[in-house]
């Protein structure tokens, strides 16, 4: 069974966290370690933000904010609203118990911790017994050209995301520093130490790619990880949640599971879609995958649990 085998889990991004709790909630936390996305982390007021491994830690965790989709559950934002008296333009919201997150991570940085440290040292002021190791300890930052009030210009991720919504055309996505960027050597160890990999529903282009940019560590999963398991993010053309359906009609990739299947060709070994996406199966086995049919829309934590099941009986 599954649950003596070691378990490498990718994600990034509201979906990617919710078949992350469904992994957490269905393995032994000793063999579950998540490889986290960190190419949304941002500067915001002197704090650094890491909106996927907070998202994750949360999840887990029980305390993340429904309404939001990120952040903490019952939040005040008694501290934003200074800063707005005090002038400053704050459109990234961080609500008080938030701000606690991001005080506490800076703390463990000034004095000299890596992130992987700082975010471990989250993970268990949280209780949580799983592995959550940032994709890198290095700054990578999500960048995109983008069409915006009629000409191209480079924005931020949170410029990007939350500042313009996602309205701007993205024509090109970059991960800035990822060239410079080094696998940690808990990264490394978990890569080499596990037996399955599942990369979580998140957005290809904006979460996974982002992971895949550090140097060496997607040849390494390649070398060390012989079953790797993707789950679509695009169910019947649509993304969940998110920009994935709007980018890929931007970037000219038609908006269906068999693009994301071409994305992971020669990567995936074991791809998951939704039933409502059937008559793309024998198209993507063509491609060399082995495709699992099953619910992969995840409304309750039943739902979370179940994809967790379905994926790691898949990879049996
Ligand atoms: N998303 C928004 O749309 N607006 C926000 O003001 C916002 C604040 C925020 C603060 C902390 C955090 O961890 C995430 C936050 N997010 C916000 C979500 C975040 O931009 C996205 O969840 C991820 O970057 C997408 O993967």
């Amino acid at each position: 069974m599954m649950n003596d085998l070691k378990v490498l889990a990718l994600t990034g991004g509201v979906g990617g966290a919710k078949l992350s709790l469904g992994l957490y909630q269905t393995l032994p936390p000793e063999v579950l370690t998540l490889l986290i996305n960190t190419g949304d982390d941002q500067q915001h007021y002197g704090l650094l933000v890491c909106p996927d491994i907070d998202t994750v830690i949360y999840t887990l965790s029980g305390k993340n904010n429904q309404q939001l989709g990120w952040g903490i559950e019952g939040e005040s934002w008694h501290c934003l609203n200074q800063l707005k008296t005090l002038g400053v333009d704050a459109w990234f919201q961080l609500g008080d118990k938030d701000i606690a997150t991001h005080l506490f991570r800076l703390d463990g940085l000034n004095k000299g911790l890596n992130l992987t440290a700082v975010t471990d040292r989250l993970a268990k002021a949280h209780n949580l017994d799983c592995k959550i190791l940032p994709m890198t300890d290095s700054p990578v930052r999500t960048q995109v050209d983008a069409l915006h009030e009629g000409h191209l210009q480079r924005l931020g991720f949170h410029e990007y995301f939350v500042k313009f919504q996602c309205e701007p055309e993205v024509k090109s996505i970059h991960f800035q520093g990822s060239e410079a960027a080094s696998l940690s050597d808990q990264a490394n160890q978990s890569i080499k130490e596990a037996d399955a990999l599942i990369v979580c529903p998140s957005n290809p282009y904006l979460s996974i790619d982002p992971i895949f940019s550090v140097p060496s560590l997607k040849a390494l999963l390649k070398e060390h990880i012989e079953k790797r398991l993707v789950v679509s993010p695009i169910i019947g053309g649509q993304a969940i949640k998110g920009p994935t359906a709007k980018i890929m009609q931007e970037l000219g990739i038609e908006r269906s599971v068999l693009s994301v299947a071409q994305h992971y060709q020669g990567f995936a070994t074991h791809f998951v879609i939704d039933y409502e996406d059937e008559a793309y199966k024998d198209e993507i086995e063509a491609l060399g995958l082995s495709v699992l049919l099953t619910q992969t829309l995840m409304k309750t934590d039943e739902d979370k649990r179940q994809l967790a099941r379905d994926c790691l009986g898949f990879l049996g």
